[in-house]
């Protein structure tokens, strides 16, 4: 690594050399390393389309896949910093919103990784999602400035234009190279636009939503609660998926693939219904090169598949026609045909493509016009299977699969963990880093006191590490010895943040009482609110006013505390996950489809507290119950209750003395003296009279078992088992495997 020795000997002598400038020379080196390293070849490519690509700092992450971690970390050190010193100095990308874009980055890693020839495509946003700040206890948005030199992505010429009604867009393209664990590299592809205008973002996030040769690549899922903004979403998915569609064809004309074959050459995968456009743009572009409709569509849909995501109806988009006839005319033909033609393959109703309202269903584009469609966990594509999507199912029973989401374990345990990843390389050697699956191994550890301790101490390490960190970044003191009980995730009603506040309103009240706990709790939160949800916004509210009280509460706060990380992002949580005690995955059972910060959570030896959600059931399956504390109502008994809509809030409420007391609270004296009572009491009527999510149905169950587990804490010894047990057992979820599965049942890459 002669850069670095040079710049040691030029700047460490005079002792001038800044984080800053640690910072650069390492980029640097990565960068002269990453143009050197040779790409993936095959002769078909996997081309990843997602809206979201949350790739988090990139410096360590490159440093390990390119097998100059440790020579980094020592030359690090000998300028007299730590990495994650020089790592901090990195601007984390802004470029999504929660697990889906953080899944989508994993898979990247482990795409190049397994030597696949895959790349990415997606938006350049100049602001992504938005910046967080609290302000009077309550979320505030800022656009978040993340685009900085050095970067990881590089200008590329292109001619992609694209083209709606009144304007045509040139399009910009930034490439990033995506290098695999001591292998090749692949390339993920991020599309701005020419006549981007940073410029006309004022007062926070607002600007001109009908300015859209200027606004369509500011920000990653701009407020859409009104027509403008709905428009705007559609602009960016038809940019983002022409230029796609454009770079797909030009590269297969380029290795002169006949495009009536173009299926054995290129599959894509959609992340999610955002890129669904692809599928009639390919069509469209196949059109323009003199195919008929009918084989056009024959060969995307042998091309195409389709990745769901969620099955909340909020979430399945759907676009009345009368927008798409505004933004995307020329697509309009092609939706007409491809309905008739579903209508051929099915006559319900409710697999049309068209609806009876007038809206297209984007997802019924994919499942009709896709070879695979698969969920994110097992129970999610079962739900998918038989209800959401029931009579699909019954007609393309072929395309269903399953593929349980996963993380890439070099970033969510070497590199946010060192000192976990060394202690296991002791004690199993280093077979785990090819083959997750090896971690099994660690086992055969559970009668070993001394490891037991060491696991113990390596938590108490991170513990020590994130009470720094968070000291520095928000000024808030927290006790290293309190027990760190973590829910980090984007805020939803169905995720039940609020359900979590409420307990922390039965153990406030419970201390006031007189009822201490055996050991101080700090409850942890990490989460944005999207700018229109209101509800959501008012969880944060009611979080960051507990937050206060307790603080300020002489008897309470030596027992209980509430930090409320600001600003949560890849960043954050790679910090306060090695450091957690328990994962709280409380999602309201059939909701979730998969979650992925379980799986971090469990690599990292976090103990979950979880309903049987997603793929908390397979982390309970495979780390044992007994390692795990799962509670609440099944799916199907929640299905039920939505089906039957028997399910009334507010009967839990009148007929449970203690949970009249907690939710009452939030709208009670201490709440009101320091929080906005318009927000506050519009919570609480939310929770009384819709409770959409069931908070109040697992209230109960999850204050008890909460409690036990916290007792169960305090045997260290059983607690340290638990944790190696569940450590163990993530091997399952590394996205290595989870990429395996892709290629090996859909993708079929060489
Ligand atoms: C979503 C789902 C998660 C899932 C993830 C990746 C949309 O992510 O809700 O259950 O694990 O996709 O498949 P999120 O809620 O974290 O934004």
């Amino acid at each position: 690594m002669e850069e670095f020795l040079k710049y040691t000997k030029q700047k460490a002598v005079k002792g001038k050399a800044s984080a800053q400038d640690i910072y650069r020379i390492l980029v640097k080196e990565c960068k002269k390393r990453m143009e050197k390293t040779p790409y993936v070849e095959g002769d078909k490519k996997l081309y990843y389309i997602s809206a979201e690509f949350l790739l988090g700092k990139m410096l360590s992450s490159n440093l390990i896949n390119l097998g100059i971690y440790d020579e980094a970390v020592a030359f690090v050190e000998k300028m007299g910093y730590t990495m994650a010193e020089i790592q901090d100095v990195e601007k984390e990308p802004s470029l999504g919103n929660g697990g889906l874009g953080r899944l989508a980055a994993c898979f990247l890693d482990s795409i190049a990784s397994l030597n696949l020839c895959g790349d990415g495509i997606g938006l350049f946003y100049h602001f992504g999602l938005f910046e967080q700040k609290f302000v009077n206890h309550k979320q505030m948005e800022l656009p978040n400035v993340w685009i900085e030199e050095p970067s990881w992505f590089t200008k590329k010429d292109t001619d992609i234009q694209v083209s709606f009604p009144h304007m045509t867009l040139k399009a910009v393209q930034y490439d990033m190279d995506v290098i695999g664990y001591h292998g090749k590299k692949n390339t993920l592809h991020l599309f701005d636009v020419e006549s981007v205008d940073e410029s006309i973002v004022k007062d926070g996030i607002s600007f001109d939503k009908t300015a859209v040769d200027k606004n369509l690549t500011l920000f990653l899922y701009p407020d859409d609660s009104d027509d403008d903004g709905r428009l705007l979403r559609i602009y960016q998915q038809y940019f983002m998926v022409s230029c796609g569609a454009q770079m797909i064809l030009a590269d297969c004309k380029k290795k002169g693939y006949p495009l009536d074959k173009l299926y054995e050459h290129v599959v894509i995968q959609i992340n999610d219904t955002h890129p669904t456009m692809v599928i009639l743009e390919l069509i469209r572009l196949l059109r323009e090169e003199g195919m008929s409709l009918k084989k056009a569509c024959a060969i995307v849909e042998k091309s195409c598949a389709y990745t769901n995501h969620t099955i909340l109806a909020e979430a399945l988009e759907t676009w009345p026609m009368a927008y798409l006839k505004t933004v995307v005319p020329q697509l309009v033909e092609i939706i007409e045909a491809l309905d008739l033609a579903a209508a051929q393959r099915s006559d319900l109703p409710s697999l049309a493509i068209i609806g009876e309202d007038e809206r297209v269903h984007m997802a019924h584009i994919d499942i009709h016009f896709g070879k695979s469609i698969n969920g994110v966990a097992k129970l999610h594509t079962e739900i998918l299977k038989e209800s959401e999507l029931h009579d699909f199912y019954n007609l393309y029973p072929e395309k269903f699969n399953n593929k349980t989401n996963g993380i890439t374990f070099r970033r969510w345990l070497y590199s946010c963990n060192p000192q976990l990843t060394h202690q296991i390389e002791k004690w199993i050697g280093k077979d785990f880093y090819e083959d997750a699956s090896k971690l099994t191994e660690l086992s055969k550890l559970k009668n070993d006191e001394e490891a037991l301790q060491t696991l113990l101490d390596i938590k108490q390490i991170k513990k020590q590490e994130w009470v720094e960190h968070i000291y520095r970044k928000q000024g808030i003191v927290i006790n290293p010895d309190s027990i760190f009980d973590t829910q980090v995730k984007r805020l939803h009603e169905y995720k039940r943040q609020q359900m979590n506040a409420l307990y922390i309103i039965y153990k406030y009240l419970k201390v006031k009482a007189g009822e201490k706990p055996v050991r101080p709790i700090t409850f942890i939160f990490g989460a944005k609110a999207a700018p229109a949800y209101t509800i959501a916004k008012d969880i944060i509210h009611v979080l960051l006013c507990l937050q206060d009280i307790i603080a300020n509460d002489e008897e309470v706060s030596p027992y209980l505390q509430i930090c409320f990380i600001e600003n949560y992002n890849v960043s954050e949580a790679e910090k306060v996950i090695p450091a957690s005690d328990i994962s709280e995955q409380i999602s309201l059972a059939s909701k979730e489809a998969s979650g992925t910060g379980n799986m971090k959570f469990m690599l990292n030896g976090a103990l979950t507290l979880g309903t049987r959600d997603g793929a908390n059931v397979e982390i309970a399956q495979l780390a044992g119950e007994e390692n795990c504390t799962m509670f609440g109502k099944s799916s199907d008994e929640v299905i039920e209750h939505y089906a039957k809509q028997d399910y009334c809030s507010k009967d839990f409420y009148e007929q449970d003395e203690l949970i009249h007391t907690l939710v009452d609270f939030l709208i009670g004296e201490e709440m009101t003296s320091i929080g906005d009572e318009t927000s506050l009491s519009r919570f609480y009527h939310e929770l009384l009279n819709k409770d959409w999510f069931m908070t109040l149905l697992d209230l109960r169950e999850y204050i008890d078992v909460k409690e036990h587990m916290l007792e169960a804490y305090e045997d260290r010894h059983a607690w340290s088992v638990k944790m190696l047990e569940n450590i163990a057992h993530s091997g399952f979820f590394s996205s290595d495997r989870t990429i395996e599965d892709y290629n090996r049942e859909i993708w079929k890459l060489s």
